[in-house]
């Protein structure tokens, strides 16, 4: 097996692109893959100031590390979930990335900035930990974003991610999901812009882009992925792959160029009012869902949750 690039001897084949690549075209590779996300979708330029959010696992060191190389101005944002030895863990990897390279990385705590954590919030809520821990996520993302000025919040979503969502919002026709499921969001009153550059690489080659980079990052899964419903549909989506090399990229990005916009109608009706507790928009017309849960879950005493 060669390179397809420079012909010397492969350390990676990638069978949706039919190639394979030694390691420095390899990098070269994804480097181009971000590259074109980034035009094509128009997610930002050299002047924007990008946050980049950042968990201590592969796809989101990697990103990071992406943006910089290709020369953005871009910092990182740690958000602790307090997920036991899980989220320590993380933390460690991802100062470490930040301070080997000298860069800025902002971090928010929830356990303690805001008195719960994830598996509290799990129990309080009585659905699976993912859901409060997504809605965590996106508002202190947002509201870390918009506090110190940044325009853009890159996540490290890759195209396994994005396609396993999109199965899922089809196999339930979430339309209002699926008119907002596009690799960039754009900013309105109260969010800044939104963005996934790495809507064009899989799963496989961000490990792949780690290693060969020597980026030592958080290898665990979360210990409460458990029941998340995408795991699932990335299986059917690896299965119907393995059978045919290049059907998960076609089923994305033919939604992203022919499906999106027939669903953004319904989409762009909804009405924001901010939140009376933190000023975010939100859609309920009281306090906003962040505010509700962490009312909720920061009221459990930690001896009276579930497996301690
Ligand atoms: S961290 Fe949070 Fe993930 Fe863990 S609880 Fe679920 S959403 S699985 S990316
Ligand atoms: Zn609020």
């Amino acid at each position: 097996m060669k390179c397809r690039r420079c012909k010397a001897p492969a350390v990676i084949d990638i069978r949706r692109h039919n190639a394979a690549f030694c390691s420095e075209c390899f990098l070269h590779h994804c480097r181009e893959q971000v590259r074109k996300a980034i035009h094509e979708y128009e997610m930002f330029g050299p002047e924007d100031r990008v946050l980049v959010a950042v968990s201590g696992g592969k796809d989101s060191l990697a990103l990071w590390d992406l943006l910089v190389d290709l020369d953005y101005e871009v910092d990182g944002l740690y958000l602790g979930l307090g997920i036991g030895d899980y989220s320590d863990e993380s933390g460690v990897h991802t100062r470490q990335f930040a301070q080997e390279r000298g860069l800025k990385l902002h971090e928010v705590d929830l356990p303690t900035d805001h008195g719960f954590d994830i598996p509290g919030a799990a129990q309080v809520t009585r659905r699976a930990p993912c859901g409060a821990c997504g809605l965590s996520k996106r508002h202190l993302f947002n509201s870390t974003a918009i506090e110190h000025g940044y325009d853009v919040v890159a996540t490290g979503h890759n195209l396994d991610d994005e396609a396993a969502v999109l199965l899922g919002n089809v196999l339930r026709w979430e339309t209002g999901y699926l008119g907002r499921q596009y690799p960039v969001l754009e900013a309105s009153d109260g969010f800044a812009r939104k963005v996934k550059p790495l809507v064009r690489l899989g799963e496989r080659e961000m490990a792949a882009y780690c290693v060969l980079s020597g980026i030592d990052y958080q290898v665990e899964e979360c210990p409460m992925a458990e029941g998340n419903r995408h795991l699932g549909f990335k299986e059917v989506l690896n299965s119907l792959e393995d059978r045919s090399p290049g059907a998960k990229a076609a089923f994305l990005s033919g939604f992203f160029a022919r499906g999106h916009e027939r669903f953004q109608t319904e989409a762009d009706q909804v009405l924001l009012a901010p939140c009376p507790e933190c000023g975010a928009p939100t859609t309920t017309g009281g306090t906003c869902a962040f505010c509700s849960l962490r009312a909720r879950a920061g009221v459990v005493p930690v001896e009276l949750r579930a497996g301690r």
